[in-house]
């Protein structure tokens, strides 16, 4: 089965991805560099709606401000002629070896100047050119040994400087969120924000963080032993899943960035069913490297193939949700019981100590004795999710 992606499924690329010439700690590129420009057509030719970049992968750093802006304006040109959007934009704030002890939260103040201001002149671009999204991946934001990072004051550091940032975009009337991207280590032995959780404890402790989300990735959770689907469906619980990174990661090892799905497809499967049926009408944003083995038609394949996942996994979880063996198994698991609060209206806890059925007459081992058929309902699960149903 092939489905042809259209502009309504929201699918996003970064230039990074499709970009990625596949030089890795131990090899040469593999792969020519592409021109953005190029990129914008070949994904929209595709079927992509949006393009996402870092500063750098668009004008290269250190540009003069004529190459920034003819660059800039090459690129606008090709969002017009394609119909692209931008949704979303970030900074790198890691490859230049004047980050090498991190950005936000460099033990360095006045390298941690040097990268608000960068991040502001982004932001700058981010409004010019419609993006809603503003991505903070805080990679070199860590330490490798213990003693070389006081974590308290590089949180209070990380706190100022994204509180400052969302400062500057509501002053200048931007309509812009943020979101941080989570990951536990690489490329610093440990990373600060490691998880979701981390992420969404400390967006909790900010001046502005109601216009602060997360941007979770697959492999970023998955390389620290998480259930992604889980997770997210946190993030949208807490109201914060602004923007998201899918990719395939297989296992607690380093950052894979596999085509999505081509990890832990099970996961990928319960996250579509996840996200199609949960209101998230952001966009569904590819971060994965085409592998190092591609050459430039790999490339394109590998990026069609991530939509196709997407799109194979969206058919499947309407299948699961439409088959009515799966609706009686879900009955039989008491998944819909969970939305019925514990405690009846008007009760409160002496209501609670007064419901003899609740405690004195309960039956404990009655109770225990009960099946909850959670094995048959993963099993049809699985059953659709590999076209035997
Ligand atoms: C980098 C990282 C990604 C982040 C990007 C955003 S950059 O490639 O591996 O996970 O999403 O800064
Ligand atoms: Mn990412
Ligand atoms: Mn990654």
């Amino acid at each position: 089965m092939s489905v042809r992606p259209g502009k309504e499924d929201k699918f996003s690329f970064g230039l990074w991805t499709v970009g990625w010439q596949a030089r890795d700690p131990f090899g040469d590129a593999t792969r020519p560099a592409l021109d953005p420009v190029e990129s914008v057509h070949r994904l929209a030719e595709l079927g992509a709606y949006g393009v996402t970049f870092h500063d750098d992968d668009l004008i290269p750093f250190g540009s003069d401000d004529t190459a920034r802006d003819k660059q800039i304006a090459r690129f606008s040109d090709a969002l017009a002629e394609t119909g692209l959007v931008v949704p979303m934009v970030t900074t790198n704030l890691f490859t230049h070896p004047v980050f090498k002890d991190g950005a936000f939260t460099s033990n360095d103040r006045d390298i941690r100047r040097y990268a608000l201001r960068k991040v502001m002149r982004n932001l700058d671009l981010a409004a010019q050119l419609g993006a809603q999204t503003f991505v903070f991946w805080g990679g070199r934001e860590g330490a490798e040994s213990d003693a070389a990072k006081d974590i308290q004051a590089a949180l209070d550091r990380y706190r100022e400087g994204v509180d400052l940032l969302a400062q500057y975009v509501i002053d200048r009337g931007y309509d812009i969120r943020f979101a941080i991207e989570p990951k536990p280590n690489e490329p610093r032995g440990d990373i600060l924000l490691p998880t979701l959780g981390h992420a969404l404890a400390f967006i909790a402790g900010l001046e502005h963080g109601d216009i602060v989300g997360v941007n979770p990735e697959v492999g970023h959770e998955q390389m620290a032993g998480l259930n992604y689907s889980a997770g997210i469906a946190q993030a949208l619980w807490a109201g914060k899943l602004f923007h998201l990174d899918l990719n395939g990661q297989r296992g607690i090892k380093y950052d894979q960035d596999l085509i999505f799905g081509h990890g832990d497809l099970v996961n990928a499967f319960s996250l579509v069913d996840l996200l199609e049926n949960s209101g998230y009408d952001g966009p569904r944003h590819f971060d994965y490297k085409p592998s190092r083995t591609e050459d430039i038609t790999g490339v394109w394949d590998s990026a069609a193939a991530n939509m196709q996942m997407y799109l194979l996994l969206k058919e499947r979880a309407a299948a699961f949700r439409a088959d009515p063996e799966v609706a009686e198994a879900l009955a039989t698991a008491g998944v819909p019981d969970l939305s019925t609060p514990t405690l009846a209206p008007g009760e409160g806890y002496a209501e609670l100590l007064a419901d003899r059925s609740a405690f004195e007459d309960f039956d404990a081992d009655a109770a225990g004795r009960r099946g909850y058929g959670f094995v048959r309902l993963h099993q049809l699960a699985l059953d659709h999710l590999m076209r035997a149903r």
